[in-house]
C-alpha cells in the first residue's frame, strides 16, 4: 500500500464529483476477451422448456395485446439485460391462428428463424408478404414496417435475432406504430425472390440499400445446396460444410449488422476447436449432438437436438459433434465486426 493511499482516494473521490475518473484505477480494455465478455455458453431447450411456457403465455395474452407475442433469451450471465450475447438480442415468438402481430417499424433489424408450423403463416415486409415454413430465413431490415398474421392452422413459433444491443450501444433507438393494423401490400407474395433469388436481377432496377432485397430465403432451397454440395466431401475442419446468407447485389452478407448462416456438420464429424470473436447464436434444425466449450475445468459439455437454441460467446474455444447428420442455423455479429475490423478466429494453435 502506497503511503499516500488515503491522498489518493481522496483525490478518487473528489475526480467522481467532478466527472471524471483516473484510467490508472480501471481495467478498461483488458488483455483477452475471457476479462470483458460476461455472457455463458448456454442453451435454452425447445420441447421442455420455451415451447410450454411460451404456449402457456397463449391462455394469458393475445399477440395483438402483446404487440408481439415474445420470449426474451437471457443470456444467465448478462443480469436480465435483455441479450442472448453481448451484441445480440434473441427471442421465441408465438403466432396462432387468426392473430395479428400489428405494423410497426423500428431501427434496430431483424431476422426470423422458423422453428415450428403447419403452413399459413406470414410476415409481410415493406409491403410483401412471405409465408413462413420451418428452416425458413426471412429478414425485416432497419426502418421497414412490418406485420404477422396466421391464415392456417396450429401455432407457429419462430426465433427472433435483432441488433438491439448494437444499436443501443450507438443509441439511435426509434419505433413507430403503423396508424392501422395491416400495412398496405404492395406487391405480391414471393415477388422479391422471384426478382433477386435466380441469378438475375430486374435489368433497369438498382440497389443500393445495405441489406439484401430478398426478405425471405427458403428452407428448401438451401438444404438443397447442403445436399448438392456434401458430395465434393470438401468438409472444413472448423465447421463442416457451412453456407452464408447473402445480399445477392453485393455478394455480402444478407443483413449490414448480423451474419446468418445455414450448416451441415456430416454423421460422425467432429468439428475441431475453434475460437472467433464472434458471438454467435444457434438453432439446431436436423440431428442431434453435443457443444464442447470453454477450456480445462470450466470446459462443458452441452447436448442439443432440434429446435434448441444455444448461445456461444466470443472468443471462447468450441466444437461441435454429431451423431448422424446434423444442419444448423445460426447468426452473428461477424459482419459489424468485419465492418469495425475487430473480427478474428483462431483455428487449432495459430
Ligand atoms: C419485434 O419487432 C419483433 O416484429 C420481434 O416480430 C421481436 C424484439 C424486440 C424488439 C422488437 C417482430 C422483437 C421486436
Amino acid at each position: 500500500m502506497s503511503d499516500n493511499q488515503a491522498a489518493r482516494e481522496a483525490y478518487y473521490a473528489k475526480a467522481a464529483t467532478l466527472n471524471v475518473s483516473a484510467l490508472w484505477t480501471t481495467r478498461l480494455v483488458p488483455p483477452l476477451p475471457k476479462d470483458s465478455v460476461r455472457a455463458v455458453p448456454f442453451l435454452w431447450d425447445f420441447d421442455n422448456v420455451l415451447r410450454p411456457t411460451l404456449f402457456e403465455a397463449g391462455g394469458l395474452i393475445t399477440a395483438h395485446e402483446a404487440n408481439r407475442r415474445v420470449l426474451t433469451l437471457e443470456n444467465p450471465g448478462l443480469d436480465g439485460s435483455h441479450r442472448i450475447l453481448e451484441s445480440l438480442y434473441a427471442g421465441l415468438q408465438m403466432l396462432l391462428p387468426g392473430e395479428c402481430a400489428p405494423a410497426h417499424k423500428h431501427s434496430p433489424s431483424a431476422l426470423r428463424f422458423i422453428i415450428e408450423g403447419q403452413g399459413g403463416a406470414w410476415t409481410a415486409v415493406s409491403g410483401e408478404k412471405s409465408y413462413m415454413k420451418p428452416g425458413d430465413f426471412v429478414i425485416t431490415p432497419s426502418d421497414t414496417w412490418h406485420d404477422h398474421g396466421h391464415d392456417g392452422d396450429g401455432p407457429y413459433f419462430w426465433m427472433d435475432g435483432l441488433d438491439i444491443p448494437m444499436i443501443a450501444a450507438f443509441g439511435p433507438m426509434f419505433f413507430e406504430h403503423y396508424a392501422e393494423d395491416r400495412a398496405p401490400l404492395k406487391r405480391p407474395a414471393g415477388d422479391s425472390l422471384a426478382r433477386y433469388g435466380a441469378n438475375m436481377r430486374p435489368v433497369n432496377e438498382t440497389w443500393s440499400k445495405p441489406e439484401s432485397p430478398i426478405f425471405s430465403y427458403p428452407y428448401e432451397r438451401s438444404r438443397e445446396v447442403l445436399e448438392q454440395l456434401r458430395k465434393n466431401e470438401e468438409w472444413d475442419p472448423y465447421a463442416g460444410l457451412k453456407l452464408a446468407y447473402i445480399n445477392p447485389t453485393t455478394g455480402g452478407s444478407a443483413m449490414p449488422t448480423i451474419s446468418a448462416f445455414l450448416q451441415l456438420i456430416p454423421k460422425g464429424f467432429k468439428t475441431e476447436f475453434y475460437q472467433t470473436t464472434e458471438n454467435t447464436v444457434f438453432s439446431p434444425i436436423e440431428g442431434t449432438g453435443r457443444l464442447i466449450v470453454g477450456e480445462g475445468d470450466a470446459q462443458k459439455t452441452i447436448a442439443w437436438k432440434p429446435r434448441d437454441i444455444f448461445a456461444v460467446p466470443c472468443w471462447i474455444p468450441y466444437r461441435l459433434e454429431t451423431d448422424g447428420d446434423a444442419v444448423l442455423f445460426s447468426y452473428s455479429d461477424r459482419v459489424a465486426q468485419e465492418k469495425l475490423g475487430i473480427w478474428r478466429e483462431r483455428r487449432g494453435n495459430s
